[in-house]
C-alpha cells in the first residue's frame, strides 16, 4: 500500500471515525426542526446517493435549503411499475422533473428534507436504490441501453449487474437510516470498528466509474470511466471483454496538474473473470490513489503516475490471471438511436430524445405525462435511460408502436423528426440554479445556443451539419464535455471556454482554443471557424476531424 506522509484530507478522517458511514443522518431526519444537513454527514449523505444543495436562483433573498437524489440504476433499466414510482415522487417530494443522468440515472431536484425519507424509502421498495450513487465508491454502472444490434447485449448486461451487485458497499447504515428509520449507535464497537470487505474503513480515495459497451457503439463514452469494458462479441456470442483502465475528466480551471484522460486498454479477459479484474481494479485505487489531494485522487492519476505497464501487472497480480493481448476492435458512433427499430430479437424500441435529461410537463409538450401512460398502459415493456441523457422504449410489441406513437403525440411529443441534428447529438450538464459548484449557466442555456449555432451554420452554408456540441457549466465534465467535438466549459456567468477537436466515436480528447468566450460573442468567434471548416474539409469529413487536421497542426 502506499505510503501517505502529507496530511490526510478531512473526507479520509471522517470515513475512519465512522466506517458505517451513517454520520448523523438519521438523528437529522427524525429532528422537524433541522432544515439541513451538517458539514460532515454533507459528506456521508452522498454514499448514499443525495447532495445538500440551495437554490442558486433564490440566494439574493437568503439561502433555500434543497436536496438532490440520485438513483442506482444498473445499466439504466426500469420497469414501468418503477417508472411510475419515479414519477410520482418527482411529483410529491420534488420539483416534479426526472432528470436523466449522463450516467443512466434519475435525479430528482427540488427535495426538502421533510420529503427526503419517504422518497429514498420508496424507491427502495421500488427494488431500486440510490446507495453508493455518489460517494467513494463504485457508482452507477453502465450497460449498453440499446437492443437493436446482438443478442449478446443481455449478456452484457447481466455482468453489469454482477459486477454493481459485487462491487456494492456493505454499510448497514443505508437499511437502517432509510428503511428502519434507526440512528446507528455511533460509539458501538461493531459499528465503530465496521470494516467494508472491498472497501475497508475508508473506502476509496475518490469516486470510481465503471461503463460497458458493446462495439461498433461507443454510446458510453467508455473511455472516459476509470474502468471500462468493452464487449467482443463473435458469431453473436460474447467471448470476453477488453478491460480499458484510467479514464476520466474532472479538471479545474488554471490547475494542470488536473487534466482529462481517457483510459489504457490494457488487456482481453474471459466473462467469467470479470468480478476478479473489476475488484482488482478498484483495489488498485484504494491502495494507490492520493488520500491528501482530492484533486489527485482518482485512479487516472495513478495509472498516468506509475504507468500503464505498472498498472496491468497489479491488476494481474490482484486478480491472479494474466490478461490476454486486447483484441481487436472498433467504434463508430457515441449516439443513441432515435425513432422506431426493431431489435433482433423482433421487437420494437423508440428512442426518445430528451433535451439535456429533464423530463417535465411543459406548455405544449407534456413528456412527462407521456411517459407514465406509457407506463400505465404498456407494463411489459422495459425503460432504459441512456448515457447520452436520452430514454429508450423497449421490449415493445410492433403492434404496440402505433398506440405508443399516439400517446406521445397527443401530449405534443413528436415521433418523427424529434429533434435537429445539433439538438439530437448535444447534452448539457445541470449547472444552475441547483449545482453549488456551476460557474455559468449550461442546461438553461444551451438549447437557445444550438438554435443561434444551427442559424450560423445555415449562413455559412453549413446547414443541417452534424457537430457533437457539449456543454457544462465548470470544468468537472459532467455532460463528458472533452470528448465533443466543439465544447462549451463554464468559467464565470456568462463566459465559457471553448474546446474544440473531440470525434464522433469518443476516442480523442479535444484541446482547448479560447480561454473565455462571452455568451454574447460566440457566434463571432465561430463563424471564422466555420467558414474555414467549409472550405476546406474533405468529402465527409467531420468538424472535429478537420479541426484534429487542419486547426490543431497549425497550431
Ligand atoms: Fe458530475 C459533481 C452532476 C456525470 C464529473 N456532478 C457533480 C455534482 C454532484 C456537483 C457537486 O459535487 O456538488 C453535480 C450535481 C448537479 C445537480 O444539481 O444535479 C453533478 N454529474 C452530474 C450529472 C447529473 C450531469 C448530467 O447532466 O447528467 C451526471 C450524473 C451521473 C450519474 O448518474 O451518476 C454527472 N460527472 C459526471 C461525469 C460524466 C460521466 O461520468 O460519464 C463526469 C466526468 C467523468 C469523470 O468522473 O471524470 C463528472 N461531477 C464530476 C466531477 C469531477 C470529478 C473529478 O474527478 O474531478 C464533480 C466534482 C467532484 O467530484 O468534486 C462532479
Ligand atoms: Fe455542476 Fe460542473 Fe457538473 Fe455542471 S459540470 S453539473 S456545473 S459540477
Amino acid at each position: 500500500m502506499i505510503e501517505q506522509t502529507a496530511k490526510r484530507t478531512h473526507n479520509e478522517e471522517i470515513k475512519e471515525a465512522i466506517p458505517t458511514l451513517a454520520g448523523t443522518i438519521a438523528a437529522t431526519l427524525q429532528d422537524p426542526a433541522a432544515d439541513r444537513f451538517s458539514e460532515d454527514d454533507q459528506q456521508f449523505i452522498k454514499f448514499h446517493g443525495i447532495y445538500q444543495q440551495d437554490d442558486r436562483d433564490l440566494r439574493k433573498t437568503g439561502k433555500k435549503y434543497i436536496l438532490m437524489v440520485r438513483g442506482r440504476i444498473p445499466g439504466g433499466v426500469m420497469t414501468p411499475a418503477q417508472w411510475i414510482t419515479f414519477d410520482d415522487l418527482a411529483a410529491r417530494y420534488g420539483n416534479n422533473t426526472l432528470r436523466v443522468t449522463t450516467r443512466q440515472s434519475i435525479q430528482f431536484h427540488g427535495v426538502v428534507m421533510a420529503g427526503l425519507g419517504p422518497l429514498v424509502k420508496t424507491v427502495n421498495e421500488s427494488l431500486l436504490s440510490t446507495l453508493a450513487a455518489c460517494g467513494d465508491v463504485n457508482r452507477n454502472v453502465l450497460a449498453p441501453p440499446t437492443p437493436a444490434y446482438t443478442r449478446a447485449r443481455e449478456e452484457v448486461f447481466a455482468d453489469c449487474v454482477r459486477v454493481a451487485d459485487a462491487l456494492r458497499p456493505q454499510t448497514r447504515a443505508y437499511h437502517a437510516i432509510w428503511l428502519d428509520g434507526v440512528q446507528l449507535d455511533l460509539d458501538d464497537p461493531a459499528n465503530k470498528n465496521f470494516t467494508d470487505p472491498l472497501y475497508g474503513k475508508t473506502y476509496l480515495p475518490r469516486k470510481f466509474k465503471t461503463a460497458f459497451v458493446i462495439p461498433p457503439i461507443n454510446d458510453l463514452d467508455v473511455l472516459t470511466n476509470d474502468l471500462g469494458f468493452i464487449a467482443i462479441v463473435e458469431n453473436e456470442r460474447l467471448v470476453g471483454y477488453n478491460a480499458a483502465v484510467g479514464g476520466g475528466l474532472g479538471r479545474s480551471h488554471g490547475n494542470e496538474a488536473t487534466y482529462p484522460r481517457l483510459a489504457d486498454v490494457i488487456g482481453f479477459l474471459p466473462p467469467e473473470r470479470l468480478v476478479d479484474v473489476a475488484k482488482a481494479v478498484v483495489t488498485v485505487h484504494r491502495d494507490f490513489g492520493d488520500r491528501t489531494d482530492r484533486k489527485h485522487a482518482r485512479l487516472k492519476y495513478v495509472v498516468q503516475e506509475r504507468g500503464v505497464e505498472w498498472t496491468r501487472a497489479e491488476i494481474e497480480r490482484r486478480a491472479g490471471l494474466t490478461l490476454e493481448p486486447p483484441r481487436p476492435y472498433h467504434f463508430t458512433t457515441t449516439h443513441d438511436l432515435l425513432g422506431w427499430h426493431r431489435a433482433v430479437d423482433g421487437s420494437a424500441f423508440f428512442g426518445l430524445h430528451v433535451e439535456n435529461g429533464r423530463i417535465r410537463d411543459a406548455t405544449g409538450k407534456a413528456m412527462k405525462t407521456a411517459l407514465r401512460r406509457i407506463a400505465e398502459r404498456f407494463p411489459h415493456i422495459e425503460f432504459r435511460l441512456t448515457g447520452n441523457q436520452n430514454v429508450i422504449l423497449a421490449r415493445v410489441a410492433p403492434a404496440d408502436q402505433g398506440a405508443i406513437d399516439a400517446l406521445l403525440n397527443e401530449h405534443g411529443v413528436p415521433t418523427g423528426r424529434q429533434a435537429s441534428v445539433l439538438h439530437a447529438a448535444a447534452m448539457a450538464c445541470v449547472a444552475l440554479p441547483t449545482c453549488g459548484l456551476a460557474l455559468a449557466e449550461s442546461e438553461r442555456f444551451l438549447p437557445g445556443l444550438l438554435d443561434r449555432i444551427e442559424k450560423l451554420l445555415a449562413d455559412v452554408g453549413l446547414p443541417d451539419e452534424e457537430i457533437i456540441i457539449r456543454m457544462t457549466g465548470c470544468p468537472n465534465g459532467c455532460a463528458r464535455p472533452y470528448t465533443a467535438e466543439l465544447a462549451f466549459v463554464g468559467k464565470a456567468p456568462g463566459r465559457y471556454q471553448v474546446w474544440l477537436g473531440g470525434n464522433a466515436t469518443g476516442t480523442r480528447l479535444n484541446r482547448v482554443w479560447k480561454d473565455m468566450v462571452k455568451e454574447a460573442e460566440i457566434e463571432a468567434e465561430l463563424r471564422p471557424l466555420f467558414e474555414r471548416f467549409r472550405g476546406e474539409r474533405q468529402p465527409g469529413e467531420r468538424f472535429g476531424d478537420w479541426v484534429a487536421r487542419a486547426v490543431w497542426t497549425a497550431t
